[in-house]
């Protein structure tokens, strides 16, 4: 829409990762350690090494809004037997967006459209394909890239290559989405946000969503602004990442507060003849500058 922020040449972005880590749930240490979950690129260090707690994805859009999604996956190719689930091919991890509309000329995102060539590689699998090419060809011409963010990731054991290392980002991919967050009004006419949107793996759901990889677009009323809700730290201002153009679109928290723009909560014509049938107190939104605290938002964040 012509004059938003966040219009189709200037998109909301955010970049994201999956990744998996060894989550302790409680203070006697209990843990899982085949735990996914979504992080933006400036997160996944800090999580990784326990210095910030693993917290809920949730990417906040506004009304109007067109939201370009970075999704790099950093998931080993192969989920492991444990005491809950089978061993699980997990070579391609997709990004499925409920709700809002997406634009198929860039990328659609695993299964919206069942268009399943739209998930993103686990570099594991990059790897193996460049293997297998190189193989057939008989000479080594491809070869894995570092990530220009990531890097080549932790050095482990390449189940490639049983007996030795490899490092095991090396070949991972971004896939890039493009969402639009359409207008919703309430019963007086007035802009509310789609609300919370679901997003998952559409690749492997039975095994992914038993271990937590899932996340929450949460689109509030148009200009809406963000404020995390303990420190008060406004959520995405612009946080850029060396060696990365754009922003990863921290910091964020499954937890705020919204400030709205009265301009945009103001009801329509029509639905002003309908809320003048009703004490104007009654009308949400209707004092300027409504904070509102989202209770269903709070207490998200997993024992650190
Ligand atoms: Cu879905």
């Amino acid at each position: 829409m012509t004059g938003q922020p966040f219009n189709a040449v200037t998109p909301r972005q955010y970049k994201a990762a999956v990744l998996q880590l060894d989550v302790q749930f409680n203070k006697v240490g209990w843990h899982f350690p085949q735990q996914r979950i979504l992080s933006l690129w400036g997160d996944v260090a800090p999580t990784l090494s326990g210095a910030r707690p693993p917290e809920p994805m949730v990417l906040r859009l506004n009304t109007y809004d067109c939201a370009e999604y970075w999704h790099t996956n950093l998931v080993p190719g192969e989920y492991k037997v444990d005491d809950f689930q089978v061993t699980t091919p997990t070579d391609v991890i997709g990004q499925h967006i409920h709700l809002v509309k997406f634009d198929v000329t860039s990328s659609d995102g695993a299964a919206n459209g069942w268009n399943y060539e739209d998930g993103t590689l686990s570099p594991d699998e990059v790897r193996e394909r460049i293997a297998a090419i190189n193989r057939f060809n008989g000479d080594t011409a491809l070869q894995p890239q570092a990530h220009p963010f990531f890097g080549p990731g932790p050095v482990l054991e390449d189940p490639l290559n049983p007996g030795q290392t490899v490092g095991r980002w090396l070949g991972a991919r971004t896939t890039v989405q493009r969402w639009l967050a359409d207008p919703v009004v309430n019963r007086y006419g007035k802009d509310r946000g789609l609300g919370i949107v679901f997003s998952h793996d559409h690749f492997g759901p039975s095994t992914h969503q038993q271990v937590g990889l899932y996340a929450t677009v949460l689109s509030e009323p148009a200009q809406s602004q963000w404020k995390h809700n303990e420190t008060g730290e406004t959520l995405y201002s612009g946080r850029t990442l060396a060696n990365v153009s754009g922003t990863d679109g921290g910091p964020t928290s499954c937890s705020a507060q919204r400030e709205s723009s009265p301009s945009w909560w103001r009801p329509s014509a029509t639905s002003r003849s309908r809320s003048s049938r009703r004490p104007t107190s009654t009308v949400p939104g209707s004092s300027s500058w409504e904070r509102v605290s989202r209770a269903r938002s709070s207490g998200c964040s997993a024992t650190p």
